[in-house]
């Protein structure tokens, strides 16, 4: 298939399709779900748009092939490089040391000598299918490299950043023994773009320590005399695929049979989140636990409902991770649940989203206590479901979703654990009409800035350079 050159490039990890390989008839790819490319679709449409990324399998290059919407180019990844650069420098590197080292940081000269191996493979994908004077969006901590060589490619481009997670401070950036390098990195952009204004401020600030670069307002300025700029764009969700779900009879109809499968309690609690330890799982455990301890709350009157989609399970942080959550929940149900009646329901799988739309539905109260999370996205979709103005949500300051949603949330620090009990108490003692009142004021803000808005906001600021 003649693959164009495309005047709109993103660059990610991984390529928004998953393979479906039937048993009789030819293998053929789905769309994955997820925000970013639904947000990115219809750009990518009207601009010829290609997506450069790992098909998420090893040694996988198939040849360059169209969808309806964009030109996919596989960057492929030896088995090797997965457990080097991803599991490795992404995963074990860079994702604690971004998450305020909840998890110890690991240096291994050969992660990083793989990551900058990798990256420039990624990089010179994206400058082999740019148009001259294309725009190039990279995505996230796994490519904080490309910006730079893509730039050494192919000057003509215009390239801009976004990462999905934290920047931390420089006290913990300042541990990375290439800390210079990934800045460089980032600098080759003409935009970087963060969750939370208080990341871009981390940047500017670390740039100007570490490199020859020149910090300004909400921008910098290069050695070389290029200005980058550095600004916060918080991510948002498809706010219209969850109101079409929510409004179908079938979700509907889930969502009351989840209620009265759990036992029909007065208040559901529920968690949702990927099995990561920056996500305080552990922590809303333990306040619900004591809640039961002291008899604030009975096992009639509140269950608590969490899925934990599995994730990184080959990462050794990940598999403690699952055994303290698993040994916590079993000491639990043994301790205060009943024949048929657990108290906290954990399930340990990845859902549809017409499934997951209808647990959101069911909850009263949802509980998303991160110890440190880029946006979280899963308080926004918690949001979006409520088209009908009920319940509650309780939410991690150090979640980037804390700086909208202050107004209509619970806001708590997660590791206060009485100060946690507190919230999760008020949001279920809450009254109706209060109740309506701040879910009024968080979806003013959710509906207000959704993925699409994001999309444009950054595009334009990055054509706007
Ligand atoms: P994540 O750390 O993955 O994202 P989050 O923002 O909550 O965290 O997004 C998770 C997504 O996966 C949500 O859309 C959620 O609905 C979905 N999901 C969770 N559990 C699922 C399950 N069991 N089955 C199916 N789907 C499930 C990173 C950063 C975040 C940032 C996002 C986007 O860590 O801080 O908000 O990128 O920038």
């Amino acid at each position: 298939m003649d693959i164009g050159k495309s005047s709109f490039v993103v660059v990610a990890n991984r390529l928004p399709v998953d393979r479906v390989t039937p048993r009789d008839g030819p293998t053929s790819w789905r769309r994955s779900p997820g925000g970013l490319v639904t947000a990115l679709a219809p750009v990518m449409r009207s601009f010829d748009g290609a997506w450069v990324g790992w098909t998420g399998s090893r040694d996988d290059a198939p040849a360059p092939f169209s969808t309806d919407e964009m030109d996919l180019i596989a960057v492929p990844l030896s088995a090797e490089e997965i457990a080097l650069y991803y599991e490795g420098f992404s995963n074990a590197t860079l994702w604690p040391l971004y998450h305020d080292v909840i998890v110890a940081p690991e240096y291994h000269r050969e992660w990083w000598e793989a990551y900058r191996r990798v990256n420039e493979r990624f990089a010179r994908a994206a400058a082999d299918v740019a148009d001259h004077g294309a725009i190039v969006f990279v995505q996230d901590y796994q490519l904080q490299l490309v910006p730079n060589i893509l730039r050494q490619l192919r000057p003509d481009l215009k390239i801009g950043f976004f990462l999905h997670i934290p920047f931390p401070p420089g006290e913990l950036f300042a541990q990375l023994p290439w800390r210079r390098q990934i800045l460089e990195g980032l600098l080759g952009a003409d935009l970087v773009g963060f969750q939370r204004e208080g990341a871009a401020d981390n940047f500017i600030g670390l740039a100007e320590r570490y490199t020859d670069a020149t910090a300004g307002d909400r921008q910098v300025v290069t050695a070389d005399g290029r200005t980058v700029l550095a600004r916060s764009f918080p991510i948002s969700i498809d706010v219209s695929e969850i109101t079409q779900l929510v409004s179908d009879p079938d979700v509907q109809a889930r969502s009351d049979r989840i209620r009265s499968e759990v036992g029909s309690p007065k208040h559901i609690l529920l968690g949702v989140d990927r099995l990561d330890y920056t996500k305080g799982i552990g922590h809303r455990l333990k306040a619900f636990d004591e809640l039961l301890a002291g008899a604030d709350v009975t096992p009639d009157e509140a269950v608590m409902v969490q899925v934990a989609t599995p994730s990184r399970e080959r990462v050794e942080a990940y598999q403690t991770l699952r055994d303290d959550i698993e040994l916590q929940v079993g000491r639990m149900n043994g301790e205060y649940g009943t024949i048929g009646q657990p108290a906290v329901h954990y399930l340990h799988s990845s859902y549809e989203r017409a499934e997951l739309v209808s647990l959101l539905r069911a909850a009263d109260v949802m509980v998303v206590t991160p110890l440190r999370d880029g946006m979280n996205l899963v308080a926004k979709e918690y949001v979006a479901a409520r088209t009908d103005l009920g319940g509650a949500l309780v939410l991690s300051e150090f979640a980037g979703a804390a700086d909208e949603l202050s107004d209509g949330a619970f806001l708590v620090n997660p590791h206060d654990i009485d100060g946690l009990k507190r919230a999760l108490l008020a949001a279920m003692r809450l009254d109706a009409a209060e109740a309506t009142q701040r879910m009024k004021l968080l979806r003013e803000r959710v509906l207000g800035n959704d993925i699409t808005r994001w999309a444009q906001n950054f595009l334009d600021t990055l054509r706007a350079v």
